[in-house]
């Protein structure tokens, strides 16, 4: 039933955490690139480590055929080998072990360790992938220098990359060639990285606040050039961005990003070598969304800001993922809220949050941002460590204000340059800095689910005084129960009846179960705004009349709340409907048309009234169902899109044609607002059930001079039946065959149509000739879409939904583990959906239990999804 051994795989607890009996102060690795093969040699001294009273070494390798083991300079066979581990037992104070092993890239499936994408040699490490390179001791707290030595074919691959700086390069026999490499900070072996392929590369340089000049080098696939100016001129501002906030320079000469079509996830910051995902590397307007260009920008920031959080000072064990995960995640969200719109950029956050970590929160998968077990690492790359960690650090931030947060962040970086650390080692920095308890703070990080809180309000006339009560409480999970109060920053301001703001943000700190803050010099009955820019990641209901809501949404001054009400409201609305399809919804058509009207006015900000004109996600409304019937909430949510155009035709093409194209396309937040709005009006004016306004959105598509507008063109179309369907899907494959993200693009929107058609399509679809079941981005553009983006069609009722993927699961967990794993995502809520779907989506999580030769990673989720 399991892979690799005859046991079942084994849980690792945080509890059980000892240092590394050995220290490794510096590893060589010497390179032998083949097509059929490569040969790996390291040499490594090892040195008892003073904090371990242990002195067995326990090496970690897999798939490996071992050569040759030399100790201090002789063949040496006192090991055992045994479950992916090499032990010498009394190994001694102080010795040399040279291991040479031969490995295969070249079929290698799995992404991890060495392996080709495309002709070009690659390496994914983190979180336990160097194992496979050469028996290591693969933890994040051993920590050495590495020397390189990379020998290859000098033809095939011209450039040879590992970390560090460049010390030597030179020609070999048989038209071989080498490049030595010495990267001189000490870093556990998860950032190690290579590269050998036949790239372009894009120059440029960037000056530090200290006046030295770092080269910035991107590496692409010949062709792939001319898409490269976004992300170069993102490191730049990344660059700059952490010298002014953060005070953080970059230490080396040379900063490498490489780009590959092959990767497991988004992007990877070994050390002066980041690896990415071409499609966060990639953009230009024909090819790439504004979306597009958003990710770009900030994961280029993320991986380089991890430099420090996570680079320079490291995670002790993987229990401490969120260490140098949700704080880079905060890092680049702040960035990007700098480089864009700030309200814009928490409204897509927290948007994110509440379609991606809340359903987490609220499944058999939920853990808590620091774990306390795990049987595979790669299933913790989660919502909730990466996500919810940001918003804890977003929450600290808040309550010890910019100041003391920025000398807490210079007091972590100075205590702990060089060093492997954990959670609470940060959280005692901002305690620290700023003289507060953190300990009930710390509780975020050991609880997991996402806490409700409650807020009503009494007024007293008398004593002008407004008096808000506060109750939180936190739900089981798994493994959890009986949890304790948390420490809330709740950023709560008042208006008045007239919408002015009586009362500017306060940052309430809330620490019981249920509590009272009062207001003083309160002239008449205010209404509150609670949670301004989401100031912490609960649940919140109020007792706010739909009155004080569109109050709120016309005049609050913060622009994360002014959504927010307006969000509140159609979810009401939209209850409504699902509840009585006679429901009386004039009120919230007619202020929908005032919303429009809005965007008739040039002072508008688009962005965000683009925003305001999106009615909550299926994703979102899901989770305020007891029981969860997508189609149900599709056919209420599409009703009330229908009422909307019905009642604001004029007003919506007067909307499209008022923001249309002012010549030049840029990628300012202005321009990317504009675009935003009128592909809004757009969608609002093409929906219906597959039928109408099809021709407006092929002319929209015929006009376009950039991948925005193609793109909201054909998931205007996706879901129709008419002609122009397949004439502009058609013609978007012809025009773009040659860009593979843009094809994925083409899989997605297709996998995407909520129409009768959609198994047939999808069927098709998965026999394209341009499918490729190894490829991660080709399976995310047809299967994460489909389950993900297509709620209705995942759940229908025949169950054809749940078979695809779990077909798809059955066959990747072959391939590759870690995203066959990712797959099971959208059946670990099966528990909340209706029994008929109920039952069928558990038999799809026992028939894919019951596979022989199951990985880890799916064994992990798949086990914890049936508990
Ligand atoms: N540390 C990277 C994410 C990453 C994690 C695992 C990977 O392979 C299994 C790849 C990348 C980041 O946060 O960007
Ligand atoms: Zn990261």
């Amino acid at each position: 039933m399991f892979p690799d051994t005859d046991t079942a795989p084994q849980t690792i607890y945080l509890k059980d955490y000892t240092p590394a009996p050995y220290l490794a102060s510096h590893i060589a690795l010497t390179f032998e690139l083949f097509e059929d093969r490569t040969i790996v040699r390291s040499e490594v001294t090892y040195r008892r480590n003073p904090a371990s009273s242990s002195d067995t070494l326990v090496l970690n390798g897999q798939d490996q055929v071992l050569l040759a083991v030399e100790r201090d300079g002789a063949a040496f066979d006192g090991f055992t080998l045994a479950e992916q581990k090499m032990v010498i037992e009394q190994a001694g104070e102080q010795f040399t072990l040279a291991i040479t092993s031969e490995i295969h890239p070249e079929t290698n499936t799995a992404l991890e360790g060495l392996y080709q994408s495309q002709g070009t040699f690659c390496t994914q490490c983190e979180a336990e992938g160097f194992r496979r390179i050469t028996f290591f001791q693969d933890r994040p707290d051993v920590l050495s220098t590495f020397s390189v030595r990379i020998e290859a074919d000098k033809q095939r691959y011209p450039v040879l990359l590992s970390n560090g700086n460049l010390q030597e390069s030179g020609d070999l026999a048989q038209g071989r060639h080498f490049t030595a490499w010495h990267d001189p900070f000490p870093k556990p072996c998860y950032l190690f990285a290579l590269v050998a392929g036949d790239l372009v590369r894009i120059a440029d340089t960037f000056r530090t606040q200290s006046g030295r000049d770092v080269d910035l080098h991107i590496y692409v696939r010949k062709g792939d050039e001319g898409q490269c100016a976004h992300a170069m001129a993102s490191l730049k501002k990344a660059m700059k961005w952490d010298e002014e906030k953060y005070g953080r320079e970059y230490e080396l000469d040379l900063f490498n990003i490489v780009a590959v079509s092959d990767f497991n996830m988004g992007a990877m910051e070994n050390t002066s070598l980041n690896i990415f995902n071409t499609k966060l590397v990639l953009a230009h307007q024909e090819t790439a969304t504004d979306a597009d260009f958003i990710s770009v920008e900030a994961v280029i920031g993320h991986e380089y800001f991890h430099n420090w959080t996570g680079n320079r000072v490291t995670c002790r064990d993987w229990f401490q993922l969120s260490l140098k995960e949700g704080l880079t995640v905060f890092r680049d969200q702040e960035f990007s809220a700098d480089m864009n719109s700030r309200a814009v950029q928490r409204i897509d956050d927290v948007d994110q949050l509440r379609r991606l970590q809340f359903p987490e929160d609220a499944s058999p998968l939920a853990h808590s941002v620091q774990p306390d077990n795990f049987i595979e690492i790669s299933n913790f790359y989660t919502m909730t460590v990466y996500e919810k960690g940001s918003e804890l650090i977003r929450m600290q931030h808040t309550l010890l204000g910019a100041d003391n947060y920025r000398q807490a962040t210079d007091l972590y970086f100075s205590r702990y340059d060089g060093h492997a650390v954990t959670i609470n080692d940060f959280v005692q920095c901002m305690a620290d800095a700023s003289g507060r308890d953190m300990s009930q703070f710390f509780r975020w990080y050991k609880q997991a689910g996402t806490p409700s809180l409650q807020a009503s309000g009494r007024y007293d006339a008398n004593n002008s005084r407004y008096t808000l009560t506060l109750r939180q409480s936190q739900p089981d999970t798994p493994g959890q129960t009986g949890k304790q109060p948390l420490l809330i920053p709740v950023a709560v301001g008042l208006l008045n009846a007239d919408g002015m703001e009586t009362h500017a943000t306060q940052v309430l700190e809330m620490t019981e179960r249920e509590q009272d803050f009062t207001f003083e010099n309160v002239a008449s009955r205010p209404v509150p705004s609670i949670l301004r820019g989401f100031s912490a990641p609960v649940k919140l209901s109020t007792d706010l009349s739909d009155d004080d809501l569109r109050l709120l949404q016309l005049r609050d001054t913060d622009g994360f709340n002014k959504w927010e009400a307006g969000q509140t409201i159609a979810l009401r609305t939209i209850q409504r409907v699902m509840a009585d399809a006679q429901a009386d919804t004039s009120q919230f058509i007619e202020d929908f048309g005032a919303l429009i009207e809005q965007g008739l006015r040039k002072e508008t900000d688009k962005a965000l009234l683009a925003r305001a004109l999106s009615l909550p996600s299926i994703a979102v409304l899901s989770q305020a169902q007891e029981v969860v019937d997508p189609a149900s909430i599709d056919q209420a949510r599409t009703s009330i899109l229908k009422s909307i155009k019905q009642a604001h035709k004029d007003a919506l093409v007067r909307l499209y044609e008022f923001n249309s194209d002012d010549g030049a396309f840029s990628i300012t937040p202005q321009a990317m607002g504009r675009r935003a709005l009128r592909n809004v009006a757009l969608e609002l004016l093409t929906v219906s059930n597959g039928t109408g306004c099809a021709a407006r959105a092929k002319a929209h598509y015929a006009q376009a001079n950039n991948m925005t507008d193609r793109v909201a063109a054909l998931s205007c179309l996706a879901d129709s039946i008419k002609p122009e369907r397949d004439e502009v899907f058609t013609d978007f494959y012809e025009r773009f065959k040659d860009y593979q993200l843009v094809v994925d693009k083409w899989f997605a929107l297709q996998a995407i149509a909520n129409r009768a058609e959609i198994f047939e399509d999808f069927a098709k679809l998965r026999r394209h000739a341009e499918f490729n079941i190894r490829n991660p981005n080709r399976v995310r553009a047809l299967y994460s879409a489909f389950a993900v983006n297509n709620p209705v069609k995942f759940h229908d009722p025949s169950g054809q939904g749940y078979a695809l993927v779990r077909d798809a699961i059955i066959e990747l967990n072959a391939i590759n583990p870690q995203i066959a794993a990712r797959q099971v995502t959208p059946f670990r809520e099966w528990r909340r959906y209706a029994p008929a779907l109920q039952s069928q989506m558990q038999q799809a999580l026992q028939s894919i239990m019951e596979t022989p030769g199951l990985s880890n990673d799916v064994f992990e989720v798949v086990s914890k999804c049936l508990k």
